[in-house]
């Protein structure tokens, strides 16, 4: 949305706008696919994941996202990865050792599996409780193993502090602090970023409308992504477009399929 002033002219504020959200990305467009979490908990452990509709399994995904590497020359890989400690908010085994805001409606002695709870903080924080997952150097955190790891790609860890957790790999659930992702994009002078991943009704859709809101232009594969819950795919789906993101399948970006 451009104002012109009298003159016809535009504000060196709003040029930056126009080069950073529309010239720099049709003139010298820089690529990172994005891959996030695609680790043992979240395909043969805790919290394995299921296609929706169908129930195929997560790790169907390995062979898309491989050859999505193999056949598609991005300039930027990102390897994502939720990297909790044993004392995380976010396990329903730990809720009962905190306490709960008075707003809760669930209490900590009553607190069970995938209850919603608010903890008293600070910062007081909504929370999903999750079975353990991911914890720091255990098996189920490591990337799985026909997962191919490129050369000159760099991670991203998240949801490492006890106290609140990060769905996104741009920020924590409060948006208090940023991982160091936006930073790394931004050295690397990327336009476009390509999601792909686990779990697309969560850490997909989070970090991709954190990347749309980032300015740059995202698109999600979603062949290449599996959901915890088929009915939060479809309502994430919808506000992943909202945010601007345009959603795909691994055909649509590999050339010549
Ligand atoms: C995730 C639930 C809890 C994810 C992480 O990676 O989608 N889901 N923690
Ligand atoms: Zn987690």
């Amino acid at each position: 949305q451009l104002d012109e002033n009298k003159d016809g002219k535009i504000s060196l504020q709003e040029f930056k706008a126009c080069w950073r959200y529309w010239f720099k990305q049709i003139l010298s467009p820089v690529s990172a696919l994005i891959i996030i979490d695609v680790q043992n908990d979240f395909i043969s452990g805790s919290l394995a994941l299921k296609h929706c509709p169908s129930g195929q399994d997560a790790e169907e995904v390995v062979p898309v996202i491989n050859k999505l590497l193999d056949e598609v020359n991005f300039d930027v890989v990102v390897y994502t990865r939720d990297w909790h400690p044993a004392d995380h908010i976010s396990f329903a085994e730990n809720a009962k050792h905190r306490e709960m805001d008075h707003s809760s409606l669930v209490s900590s002695e009553d607190a069970k599996l995938f209850d919603v709870v608010r903890f008293a903080g600070p910062p007081v924080t909504e929370q999903k409780l999750w079975p353990t997952h991911c914890v720091q150097n255990s098996v189920g955190a490591e990337y799985h193993k026909d997962l191919k790891i490129v050369d000159n790609s760099f991670n991203i860890s998240k949801g490492s502090h006890s106290n609140i957790d990060s769905y996104s790999a741009f920020w924590d659930n409060m948006k208090l602090s940023q991982t160091p992702l936006a930073k790394e994009l931004g050295k690397r002078n990327v336009t476009d970023v390509y999601l792909c991943g686990l779990a697309f009704d969560i850490c997909v859709s989070f970090t991709s409308i954190d990347a749309a809101e980032h300015g740059f232009r995202t698109t999600v594969i979603e062949d290449a992504c599996r959901s915890v819950d088929c009915t939060d795919a479809l309502k994430m789906k919808n506000k992943m477009k909202e945010a601007g993101c345009v959603i795909v399948n691994s055909q649509h970006v590999i050339p010549d399929m």
